[in-house]
């Protein structure tokens, strides 16, 4: 074992165990006051416990404050989908981690068009784009102040263009969302090892964050292949992040442990099926100190902040464009495996379509992307559910088909009824929590109505919702109602928002 992983088994046994010891001294606590033990005796038993008890109240008040979304991570939520774009010089070099000694010669895409990258996300149905603005190579899409090694030092456009200008303002005409990936580990910075590097990281920050409008997201890459160079960067993460909420609060930021969204733990665009919003990070450090890559997949049923998993992946095999690679875009298909099991999940899917050398999106991605689009529009474009009536016992209930995340029911462990006007076919559930008061279902079960039998079948069961679950209802399956109940909770009763039909 190495040490990076030593340290994180360690840590997560300390965690496991004091949660353990926490929980009898708790179930301690309750058989006192249940069986109202005598004064003596209660005392007798809080006193070894003294420092647990404080501990206790420390973390049922950070629980109670931070395992909620704020506003920012809520309107987060609320985009699920959207665009990556890795285009640089690699893209011209045909790698995946430039050198950072490439020449910006290189850089010379013949027909750029940020408008046709932005069409493409919109006719895709993606909310927004995110791109390399500063891969591991250092090279810069706009001419920062900080670096020599930029479009500015190129041939494209007489070394007077900047990607990110041409891209803000078409993402403002689309009305797309725009995001920032600014790589920390840098191959080309003189500075690069040594301490001015973090001064210099932050005043690119800062000019990024400060020129291109309103961003939606920041972007922390975890990779790091520092080399045998001798060229070993201490970063002053912390620093980072007060400067990227100083300048643009609503930004969430994005690394292995956030603090606004965290990465998943793998590049395929997937999450677990239980997904938890809520992560511990306290003892981990972004790259090699990061928490597994289990625990990224599943987050922490008591993590103490709301740190949410995005799903990242590649519309190729590559994160850059290759030649060889256009007859391996993902089919339609495969996307929807990958969206079932990202948005379904509860997560954010950040799916990368990389321009060529000309500056564009291939027709091949384009055409998946827009197959993949209506695919979801023939799946999910009908919600059965706005006609349905929907009871709880006898109590008919509004909230959960009136489309709005904002107003939810609070239910405990009881039956949901969903009645359709008429039987039909049924291909899909969908659930979501009320997250803006935190995440509470551990699991959840679907039954649906056979008019044969004149009886509940089971037709599913699931763990965690979040801010949404998908489930697949049994092939064929075909009915005039059905009927989720919560059945085991966090937290009683349980906030859900909505509930559709497809
Ligand atoms: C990784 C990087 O090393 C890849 O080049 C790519 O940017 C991917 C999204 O993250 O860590």
């Amino acid at each position: 074992m190495e040490l990076g992983e030593l340290k994180r088994a360690w840590h997560e046994a300390v965690l496991k165990h004091e949660k353990e010891i926490l929980g009898l001294e708790m179930d301690l606590l309750s058989i006192c006051v249940r069986n109202r033990a005598n004064y003596f005796t209660f005392v007798q038993t809080l006193y070894p416990m003294r420092f647990s008890i404080f501990s206790i109240f420390l973390i049922v008040s950070t629980a109670l404050i931070a395992q909620r979304p704020t506003e920012a991570q809520l309107r987060w939520h609320e985009h699920e989908f959207y665009l990556f774009l890795h285009f640089g010089p690699n893209t011209f070099t045909n790698v995946e981690w430039g050198h950072g000694t490439e020449a910006e010669d290189v850089f010379q895409p013949s027909a750029l068009d940020c408008k046709q990258w932005c069409r493409v996300a919109k006719a895709a149905g993606a909310k927004g784009l995110i791109i390399t603005a500063k891969h591991h190579d250092g090279f810069c899409l706009w001419p920062s102040a900080f670096s020599k090694h930029t479009v500015r030092e190129s041939p494209w456009k007489n070394g007077q263009g900047d990607v990110l200008q041409e891209l803000s303002e078409a993402c403002r005409e689309e009305g797309l969302l725009l995001g920032f990936y600014l790589s920390p580990w840098d191959r080309n910075h003189p500075q690069y090892g040594t301490p001015e590097y973090n001064e210099i990281y932050v005043q690119t920050m800062t000019e990024l964050m400060t020129q291109y409008g309103d961003l939606f997201e920041f972007w922390w890459d975890g990779a790091n292949g520092e080399g045998p160079n001798g060229k070993k960067q201490v970063y002053d993460f912390r620093r980072f992040e007060k400067v990227a909420a100083q300048v643009q609060s609503q930004a969430v930021v994005f690394s292995d442990i956030g603090p606004g969204c965290r990465w998943v733990g793998n590049e395929n665009g997937l999450v677990g099926e239980t997904n938890w919003c809520t992560l511990d990070t306290a003892g981990f450090k972004r790259g090699l100190g990061a928490p597994s890559n289990d625990t990224l997949f599943h987050g922490n049923y008591n993590g103490a902040a709301w740190i949410p998993a995005e799903c990242d992946v590649s519309i190729r095999p590559g994160w850059f464009y290759h030649p060889e690679e256009d007859n391996k875009v993902k089919t339609k298909e495969q996307l929807l495996h990958i969206w079932l099991n990202s948005v379904g999940h509860g997560a954010n899917l950040l799916l990368n379509v990389p321009p060529d050398r000309r500056g564009l999106i291939h027709p091949n991605d384009s055409a998946a992307l827009v197959e993949f689009a209506a695919l979801r529009k023939t799946l999910f474009g009908t919600n059965l559910a706005k006609a349905a009536t929907v009871k709880t016992g006898k109590n008919r209930v509004e909230t959960l088909t009136d489309a709005l995340t904002t107003t939810f029911e609070a239910v405990e462990n009881q039956w949901i009824q969903i009645e359709l006007p008429a039987e039909q076919p049924l291909k899909y559930l969908q659930i979501k929590e009320h997250i803006a008061n935190g995440q509470s279902v551990r699991q959840f079960e679907v039954e649906g109505w056979n008019a044969a039998t004149q009886s509940y079948e089971p037709w599913g069961a699931s763990t965690t919702i979040g801010s949404r679950k998908i489930v697949a209802l049994p092939e064929g399956a075909t009915s005039s109602k059905l009927r989720v109940r919560v059945t085991a909770a966090k937290r009683w009763p349980v906030e859900l928002s909505e509930i559709s039909l497809y």
